[in-house]
Order: C-alpha cells, then structure tokens, then sequence
C-alpha cells in the first residue's frame, strides 16, 4: 500500500509541474500580446488569436463615391491604410457600430487618410453613411487571414 500511495504522491507532483510550466506559458503570452497590443487599447480578455503588427501595410482608396478595392485580404497584423482620393467627403462606418477602428467625416476629408491594424482574422465589413449603407452605395469589406 506505501508503495502505491508514493506513486499517486509522485504522479502528483508531476502534474503541478505541468500545470506550473504552462502557466507560465500563459503568463508570458499574456504579457507579450499586452505589450504589442496595448497602443490599440484591446481588452485582454479579447486578445485571443490576437497577431502582432507585421509591419505590412495594404491601401484603399476612397473615391467618389465608392472603395477601392472594395474587397481586401490582408494577412492578419496588416495596417489597412484607406486614402480618401475624391473630391468628397466620406468616412467609415463598420458594420459593427462596437469596433474601434470607425474614422468619421471630419477625420477623412479628401486628402486625408486613415490607418488601423487588423490583429484578429475575420471578416470586417463596412461602410460610407453618407453616400449608402452597408449593403448599398459604398461599402467595403476587409478580409484579415
Ligand atoms: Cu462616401
């Protein structure tokens, strides 16, 4: 019986261990995405399958009155770069009115641009409100692999 009781002791042992080496796998994942991720503001609980920035940049052109492309895939860590090329105003209205990166009217006069870095893959749709909505006049989708 002593026998048995100190395997199931060592057994034991053996499983914190475990338990201890991917916590501190956790722990170091946590504070590297914290630290590539905290200038974007992301909540920690939402940073899982969060990628780093890669320092690659994709460009989309506003014009009058539509996006250009209107469909892009970017890899994930990707900074979106939108110009506004026409002589109109526009902005950028996400589909989910929640996310972070909308850029209003007064941020996206012609010339102007704006920037966001997509760290998680989806699919992101969006839209201009001033010339449609997000299924008509000037939508556009990111598609971040
Ligand atoms: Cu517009």
């Amino acid at each position: 019986m002593l026998g048995v009781y100190h395997l199931v002791t060592r057994k034991g042992t053996l499983v914190r261990r475990t338990t201890h080496a991917a916590l501190a796998a956790v722990a170091v994942a946590a504070v590297a995405t914290s630290g590539c991720g905290g200038d974007a503001g992301a909540p920690a609980a939402s940073s899982a399958g969060t990628v780093a920035p890669n320092g690659q940049t994709a460009t989309v052109q506003a014009i009058d009155n539509s996006f250009s492309p209107k469909e892009l895939t970017v890899s994930a860590g990707t900074e979106v770069v939108w110009e506004n090329r026409g002589r109109n105003e526009h902005n950028i209205i996400p589909e989910n009115e929640d996310d972070p990166w909308r850029v209003d009217t007064a941020d996206f006069q012609p010339g102007e641009t704006a920037t966001w870095v997509f760290t998680q893959p989806g699919t992101y749709r969006y839209y201009c409100s001033i010339h449609g909505t997000i299924n008509a006049g000037m939508p556009g989708v990111i598609i971040v692999q």
